[in-house]
């Protein structure tokens, strides 16, 4: 066995002993190091200073007790998470998942992802995340703010502006970063720095909203077009209805393409005309229903319970937007069948293994998360470059700049690939390219 190959599972080997319950996080590891090997063969030093060990411990992991009480005055408890994973590149930066089922190995996978994103992007910003696994499903806007308020009173003391930058993610949009914001300003005075994807009117960046499904949709194009294909016509299927999905069908339908169909964690929407992502924004967004609903506004469209990878109806491109693990082998064999040629991934990790392999088998585009949902953090960046700035860009010049980001991340994407002689295989070019600058630069701090 060659020494980079059996450094790396060795190390594999050690992180599988200290967590063997951490399903996501092991997942995302090994998705990862399924990629390195060439890198450590070529930088020997990588496996003397021992960089993959260091890369795969978070920094440090806080959590916390959230007390808070519900409209009926009964007392609730929830557990809060943040985990500091890599400061290599610059302050702490992610976002906060509010759902049911975060506990540690979610904020770990979802830490450890977020690392190589932010390095993709080229900005100044280290990895975390963090969350709770309280539901905001179901419950008033006031609980949703006592919520918020407790959880922000714990974790106040460990972000800043320079130090940790929490933004949202599944279940915290403007309405939770909104009450988070007022109270962390409340115990420690006006810092807009310390959180992104805030409300325009507290310092948020014009274009953060729709920045992830942009982003997702700038970078599919680029990759159609490599392969002298475009949306153009192209029928595509969107997971989820949430904050990524509703944007990426609004950019779909602008580059051309048709989405036919989106979810929830209950079912699936099809319409025959096209979704109308006005209502999806509207039934989501404003009035938090299920998407169920969809079909009260347009009657052609139907409603099917399960998962959105079982339809049966031709497509394109596939554009996975709601969460981890949605899509198994068995759906990717589906996605084939039905005529897809490009996967991008809008949520972090919601391709097991075995569905990546199917796709590798395939040869069809696949955009693996930490490359094609970039956007989003990318966009936090520049809000935060304008918050200490104190001054706000407009939506063209943001929505531009994004653009741009998603260009050279799928150049030095694809181009990394291509130097370690695997042309086409995203997943090693977006591994390899967010591996190098972490890794040179964590070795250019020494050990710390
Ligand atoms: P939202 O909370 O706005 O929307 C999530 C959507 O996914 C909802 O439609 C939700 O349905 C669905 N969903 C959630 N959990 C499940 C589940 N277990 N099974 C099926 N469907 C589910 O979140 P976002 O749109 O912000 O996030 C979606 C994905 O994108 C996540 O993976 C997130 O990590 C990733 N992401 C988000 C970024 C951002 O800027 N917001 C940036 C980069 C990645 P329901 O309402 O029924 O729960
Ligand atoms: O997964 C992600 O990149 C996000 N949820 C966005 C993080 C951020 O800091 O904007």
């Amino acid at each position: 066995m060659q020494e980079a190959a059996k450094y790396i599972e060795d190390t594999y080997a050690k992180i599988l002993k200290r967590d063997p319950d951490q399903i996501e996080f092991l997942q995302a590891v090994k998705e990862f190091i399924g990629s390195i090997e060439p890198v450590f063969t070529a930088h020997p030093e990588f496996i003397q200073q021992n960089i993959l060990e260091q890369m795969i411990e978070p920094e440090r992991i806080i959590q916390f007790r959230i007390p808070w009480m519900n409209d009926q005055g009964e007392t609730k408890v929830n557990r809060g998470f943040r985990v500091q994973f890599n400061s290599a590149n610059g302050p702490y930066k992610g976002g906060l998942r509010f759902h049911t089922s975060v506990n540690q190995s979610i904020v770990k996978f979802l830490g450890f992802e977020q690392i190589f994103k932010n390095s993709l992007t080229g900005l100044p910003i280290g990895g975390g995340k963090g969350g709770s696994d309280f539901d905001p499903k179901g419950k008033s806007d006031n609980e949703v703010m006592r919520f918020c308020q407790s959880f922000m009173t714990e974790l106040q003391q460990h972000i800043g502006p320079d130090l940790d930058v929490p933004a949202g993610d599944i279940g915290v949009g403007a309405r939770e970063i909104g009450y988070l914001y007022g109270q962390y300003k409340r115990l420690n005075g006006s810092k807009a720095g310390v959180l992104t994807g805030k409300p325009v009117f507290l310092g948020g960046s014009l274009g953060r909203t729709e920045a992830t499904g942009y982003g997702v949709v700038y970078f599919t194009d680029k990759m159609l077009q490599d392969t002298g294909e475009s949306f153009k016509n192209k029928k595509v299927v969107v997971s989820g209805s949430g904050n990524v999905a509703i944007y990426a069908i609004q950019k779909v339908h602008e580059l051309g393409g048709k989405v036919i169909a989106c979810s929830d964690s209950d079912g699936y929407i099809w319409d025959p005309d096209g979704i109308d992502y006005t209502t999806i924004k509207q039934l989501k967004e404003v009035e938090r229903e299920r998407i169920s609903e969809y079909v009260q506004y347009h009657p052609k469209a139907y409603y099917y319970e399960g998962s959105i990878w079982d339809i049966e109806k031709e497509y394109q491109v596939a554009l996975p937007c709601a969460t981890q693990n949605e899509i198994d082998g068995e759906n990717a064999k589906k996605m084939i069948e039905k005529g897809v040629i490009a996967v991008a991934e809008g949520a972090n990790m919601p391709s097991n293994l075995d569905a990546i392999a199917v796709y590798q088998e395939a040869q069809i585009l696949y955009a693996p998360g930490k490359a094609a949902n970039a956007g989003g953090v990318a966009v936090s960046a520049l809000e935060m470059s304008q918050n200490s700035q104190r001054l706000s860009w407009s939506f063209e010049e943001v929505d531009e700049k994004l653009e741009s980001i998603m260009e050279s991340i799928y150049i030095e994407v694809r181009d990394t690939a291509k130097t370690y002689h695997m042309p086409g295989n995203f997943v090693v070019g977006a591994n390899i390219a967010g591996f190098m600058k972490i890794a040179q630069s964590m070795i250019s701090q020494g050990l710390v």
